[in-house]
């Protein structure tokens, strides 16, 4: 049987064109300019914080800060407060519900979830939930929403062509793969490499780009990779080619780029005869006692 993932990841571009729309719709429910913000998730979404948090700041919208749901800093004040949760059902983020103040918001693709009924707003992305454990187009999709908020469309074209483009390494035989990126693409790097971990039981790991000189790179070794999403810092390709580790970089804008990380995450499952779908010891969210 073909895996559910499949599908959702190749159904991407639809998921982020509604997206793009209700970014629109829901303008009056999304951070005004100026305004202290702060985002929150768990997991995938904790990441799709981090690339919305760096995309704000750099829009020009105000000051943006993205927590992991468990480490919000307590006592802190925000204009806003914005939970990503697709579930709505994640622990962390109910807990959080409970004693934040102000205006919160829950972005989630379960509009009657226990995390709707606690945020003062919700914005609902039914059409992009999946039936896979891992998450790609709920999390793509909420991210693309919250991008044209900050004033950029999806990369439609780009997606088009990552949905199509030879998987660039050989998921049979690479042994591991370090995801790099700046600025938003560093919260998509993250999400790379947890997509190879949780679909394929992968080692792969992430860094901010300028990072990787910084320890990381003494990982990098002939039959190993290094995946840029986004353009790479100055001279940090001939340092990654002297060590013999395999370079993957591209010219597509950096969450079209993860369509293909995706892809890769998948083929590596199929080769070591793993369920995308099932990933080890996951749930769809954790729902502690
Ligand atoms: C968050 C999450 C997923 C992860 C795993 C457990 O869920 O951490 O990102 O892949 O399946 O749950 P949610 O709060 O976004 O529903």
């Amino acid at each position: 049987m073909t895996p559910y993932v499949i599908n959702e990841i190749t159904t991407q571009p639809d998921c982020w064109r509604e997206a793009a729309h209700l970014a629109a719709r829901y303008e009056h429910l999304l951070p005004r300019r100026g305004q202290r913000v702060a985002v929150a998730g768990c997991g995938t979404s904790w990441f799709v914080a981090q690339a919305y948090a760096a995309l704000r700041e750099a829009a020009g919208h105000g000051p943006t800060d993205a927590f992991a749901a468990s480490e919000f800093p307590a006592g802190r004040t925000y204009d806003r407060t914005l939970l990503i949760s697709r579930s709505g059902t994640t622990t962390e983020i109910l807990d959080l519900l409970r004693v934040l103040p102000g205006a919160t918001t829950v972005i989630t693709t379960v509009p009657d979830s226990p995390a709707a009924a606690l945020a003062r707003d919700t914005i609902a992305l039914p059409f992009a939930d999946e039936r896979s454990v891992v998450q790609t187009r709920s999390a793509t999709s909420a991210l693309t929403l919250l991008r044209a908020h900050t004033g950029t469309p999806p990369p439609l074209d780009d997606a088009a062509d990552a949905l199509e483009a030879p998987i660039p390494l050989d998921a049979a035989a690479i042994g591991q793969v370090t995801f790099l990126g700046s600025g938003w693409a560093a919260g998509l790097a993250q999400e790379a490499a947890l997509k190879c971990r949780e679909a394929a039981n992968f080692w792969a790991e992430a860094y901010p780009a300028m990072e990787y000189r910084h320890g990381p790179i003494a990982i990098a070794e002939p039959g190993r990779a290094v995946w840029a999403l986004g353009p790479l810092p100055d001279g940090l390709a001939e340092e990654v080619a002297r060590t013999g580790a395999e370079l993957v970089q591209s010219r597509r804008d950096a969450l079209a780029e993860l369509l293909v990380a995706q892809r890769f995450a998948v083929a590596v499952a199929q080769a070591r005869g793993l369920d995308p779908d099932r990933p080890r010891s996951l749930t769809r969210s954790v729902v502690l006692p």
